[in-house]
């Protein structure tokens, strides 16, 4: 059965893979499955019709048959258990892998956030340039200690799976501040990430978004 996703019509992120329907389409490409895009405005994101879908009037969603998720680690997890490419088949380390998963949401993902939101909606405020340090100083935490975990390895615990595939598409967040720069294994990373054939066919399919709403 094919799934359906949601995703911005027209996306703030200008088709720089950082909205969320990139993890999504990243792990259906991943595990080779088709998909259908339905694409909402924001507008629609709010309507009943949305809503009965996400309850936060958000996109992604995921539509398989009767089943209906939101939240992208939710989606990516189901992905994961349905087919084969994400999830190691060992019950400890497809724990391991689902951990990272939490990590890469819950831990490294707010401070991440936070900096970014900041840099993009509080650059008028006062108190901008004395906070954005400090924002800045707790991402760097992270990515410090989560560096010297990954160390030299290529992912995070053994092959690829879909809690690298969380991380990365969190770590993309920081896109052009040259934070991940500054750590090689991170930025190697992201890199050998963006390699994988899966990785770029997803990009590809939501820059075409991008471009066609560019080029009406
Ligand atoms: N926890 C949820 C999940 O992981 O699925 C969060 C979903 C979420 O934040 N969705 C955002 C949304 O629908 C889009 S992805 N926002 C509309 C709203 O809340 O009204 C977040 C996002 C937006 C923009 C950029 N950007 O411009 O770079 C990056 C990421």
């Amino acid at each position: 059965m094919t799934a359906t996703i949601t995703a911005f019509k027209a996306s703030p992120d200008r088709g720089r893979g950082l909205a969320r329907d990139m993890q999504v389409r990243w792990a259906l490409e991943e595990v080779g499955q088709p998909y259908d895009v339905r694409l909402v405005t924001f507008a629609e994101m709010k309507a009943p019709a949305h809503l009965a879908l996400h309850p936060f009037g958000q996109i992604p969603t995921y539509e398989e048959g009767s089943l209906s998720l939101f939240e992208s680690g939710a989606i990516v997890l189901r992905i994961g258990e349905s087919h084969p490419g994400l999830l190691p088949a060992d019950r400890d380390a497809r724990s391991r892998a689902i951990m990272w998963m939490f990590a890469a949401q819950a831990t490294v993902q707010p401070p991440i956030v936070e900096l970014t939101m900041s840099a993009m909606l509080e650059r008028d405020e006062p108190w901008f340039a004395t906070r954005q340090p400090r924002l800045e100083q707790a991402v760097r935490d992270r990515l410090s200690q989560l560096s010297a975990r990954l160390g030299e390895a290529d992912w995070l615990d053994g092959d690829f799976s879909a809690g690298d595939l969380m991380m990365v598409t969190v770590l993309r967040r920081l896109g052009s501040s040259g934070i991940v720069g500054d750590y090689p294994n991170l930025a190697a990373y992201v890199a050998r990430a963006e390699a994988r054939p899966a990785w770029a066919r997803a990009f590809a399919a939501q820059r075409a978004v991008f471009e066609a709403a560019s080029n009406p």
